[in-house]
């Protein structure tokens, strides 16, 4: 399959479903009721991301007849004994959306990435941060236009929360593309940084603490006013490994389990900031464990050390 890396091409406004001639199934997610499918659309790679969305408490409490999810529905039985009983619930397909997220044309890093795979657990020494990491991620990372198209207002310029616009300490914050922007109950919203010499954690240092502050503060206060959570119902956090090799804060809502949050993947932005201020480099010196897909380079540049 060819990389689609340099192409610009874009789907037509019109585009529908229909457009798209299935493949395969990359992996079926049945605990986040998510599936990825790779097909192509006019001949050119695309994956299809189909999401089941969290209900909201408007779709029962609505006092238009109309909005509520039980006025409208249709039952149909499976089964029943004694006082348990189980239906099928039909809805109105208004009340039943799908989150569809398109990447196209998609590359083999975005069919790899999204491919069920085994996963396995690193340990990244500074010194194979520079040896290994560095060397691989500089030829194998996923292109960054799409946070250049946001901090150039080329793109989602309608989408930002909040904007400060100092090359040190600035930042965009936006609804992520997990999100449909709307379902407070999986409330994520991302914060890119101006500066675009920081790639991820291990660059941080104490210079850089203003900006982890400040993005700290008037995101939180920012998340309070748009959309009514307060700063200790909210996760903040970082990747490592991250996809995208440009600094940003992940926000989400803490009752909403987000991908990416365990222990594996997240580091609190609290703790980075704390973690710097006890050891000034501290991502300079840490041993960092992260976890790698089977069919990741990164993990390929592991094993050919561990075997040489
Ligand atoms: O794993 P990493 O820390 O690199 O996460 C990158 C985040 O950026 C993920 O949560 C993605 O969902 C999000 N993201 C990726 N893309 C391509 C876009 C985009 O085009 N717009 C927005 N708003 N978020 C994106």
């Amino acid at each position: 399959m060819v990389d689609n890396e340099d192409k610009r091409t874009q789907l037509p406004q019109s585009f529908s479903l229909d457009d798209f001639v299935y493949e395969r199934l990359l992996s079926n997610n049945a605990n986040r009721k998510v599936i990825f499918v790779l097909g192509r659309c006019f001949n050119l790679p695309a994956i299809v991301i189909l999401e089941k969305i969290a209900f909201t408490e408007e779709q029962f409490s609505g006092t238009d007849d109309k909005s509520t999810i039980l006025k409208n529905s249709s039952l149909e039985k499976i089964m029943e004994n004694d006082i348990y009983q189980n239906n099928f619930c039909r809805v109105d397909s208004d009340l039943n959306k799908l989150k569809a997220t398109i990447i196209y044309p998609a590359t083999e890093k975005h069919i790899s990435k999204y491919t069920e795979q085994k996963i396995y657990v690193l340990k990244e020494t500074p010194e194979l941060y520079k040896s290994v990491t560095l060397p691989c991620l500089e030829k194998e990372q996923f292109n960054c236009d799409w946070v250049y198209n946001i901090l150039e207002h080329r793109q989602e310029v309608d989408r930002i929360v909040i904007e400060d616009l100092s090359p040190d300490v600035g930042f965009m914050l936006l609804p992520d593309l997990k999100w449909d922007g709307v379902t407070d109950e999986t409330m994520y919203v991302t914060a890119i940084i101006m500066n675009r010499s920081i790639k991820s954690i291990r660059d941080l240092r104490e210079s850089h603490l203003p900006l982890l502050e400040n993005i700290k503060s008037k995101c939180l206060a920012a998340i309070k006013d748009k959309y009514g959570v307060n700063s200790n119902e909210v996760r903040a956090y970082f990747h490592y490994q991250p996809s995208y090799y440009h600094l940003h804060v992940h926000f989400n809502y803490l009752k909403y389990d987000a991908p990416g949050i365990f222990c594996d993947k997240a580091h609190l932005l609290d703790t980075v900031i704390d973690n710097i201020k006890m050891v000034p480099n501290y991502y300079e010196k840490a041993t960092l464990s992260f976890t790698v897909r089977e069919n990741d380079k990164l993990y390929d540049a592991y094993k050919s050390i561990a075997e040489e």
